[in-house]
């Protein structure tokens, strides 16, 4: 089985310091996270940016101080910027995470519309999916496929098939949000992806780390942080990101998966080598 890739995200476009203190949204928090999920043994860093008072914003100019604070700490770690943003923002405005320098290797790409939760959609037309992924291939950025659900892997493929797509592809199996996160899932997705292809998988809430633990015994990747979760355990909040990385490295050990460091993790995901 190849080394585990572990993805840290780490902030997030919804949740707040009233349910985490920890939540980072200053440029200096953000980039104190991604070093203690980094040290921890993340070699990807999902990004979400915040203005200071933890307003999401997708500002190509709050990317890069981020992401350049984030590379001074760790020099070699994957950032992958969101193009989700938050819900309600427009696609020019998601894409500037995309227009940062040096042009990112890896970003995600959202492959459907989903309930968010009460009344919020978080909308991704195929043409809006179409588009953003002719973007990224003419810039040579990896997505990161955003699956909810498989209608979204459904959905991917209509994208690969009009050549939107370079192969190897690499999903994100996002359980607990629109769908339902048991192994049965996890595994119905795994098995609905083209030979050849590469996933991780994020467990939202207290799915977290039984998805954590299902994705290394299946051979997949993981991505944990307080974007999908806050707690450590039941009931205790985490101190920080690395915290959570931690316990995902500890279960690796455990079962005797290796973790991948970031040029590993490069090779592994098809990333162009910086
Ligand atoms: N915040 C969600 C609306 C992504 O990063 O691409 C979108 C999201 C997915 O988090
Ligand atoms: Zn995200």
């Amino acid at each position: 089985m190849e080394k585990l890739v572990i993805t840290a995200a780490i902030c997030g476009a919804e949740v707040t310091k009233e349910n985490n203190s920890a939540v980072p949204y200053t440029v200096e928090e953000i980039a104190k996270e991604a070093k203690f999920a980094y040290d921890a043994g993340a070699s990807v860093i999902h990004l979400h940016v915040r203005e200071d008072d933890g307003t999401p914003t997708q500002s190509k100019e709050r990317f890069q101080k981020c992401i350049d604070a984030i590379l001074k700490l760790c020099p070699d770690a994957i950032i992958q910027p969101s193009t989700g943003g938050a819900v309600g923002m427009s696609d020019l405005e998601r894409l500037q995470s995309t227009e940062v320098t040096p042009t990112p290797e890896f970003a995600t790409l959202d492959c459907g519309t989903l309930n968010f939760g009460g009344d919020e959609i978080f909308v991704n037309s195929d043409n809006t999916i179409f588009n953003f992924a002719k973007i990224m291939k003419d810039r040579g950025i990896k997505p990161e496929l955003e699956v909810f659900d498989k209608g979204m892997i459904d959905i991917a493929m209509k994208a690969d098939k009009k050549g939107l797509l370079v192969r190897p592809l690499h999903f994100d199996f996002v359980l607990g949000v629109q769908m339902t996160a048991t192994v049965r899932d996890l595994s119905f997705m795994a098995g609905s992806i083209p030979e050849g292809s590469t996933w991780t998988v994020s467990g939202i809430g207290r799915h977290e780390f039984e998805m954590a633990a299902a994705g290394i015994i299946m051979g997949g990747h993981v991505r944990v942080g307080f974007e999908d979760n806050l707690y450590i355990e039941k009931g205790v909040p985490a101190k920080n990101n690395g915290e959570l990385v931690e316990k995902v490295v500890k279960l690796a050990n455990l079962l005797g998966r290796e973790i991948a460091k970031p040029d590993e993790a490069r090779r592994i995901l098809g990333l162009k080598s910086r």
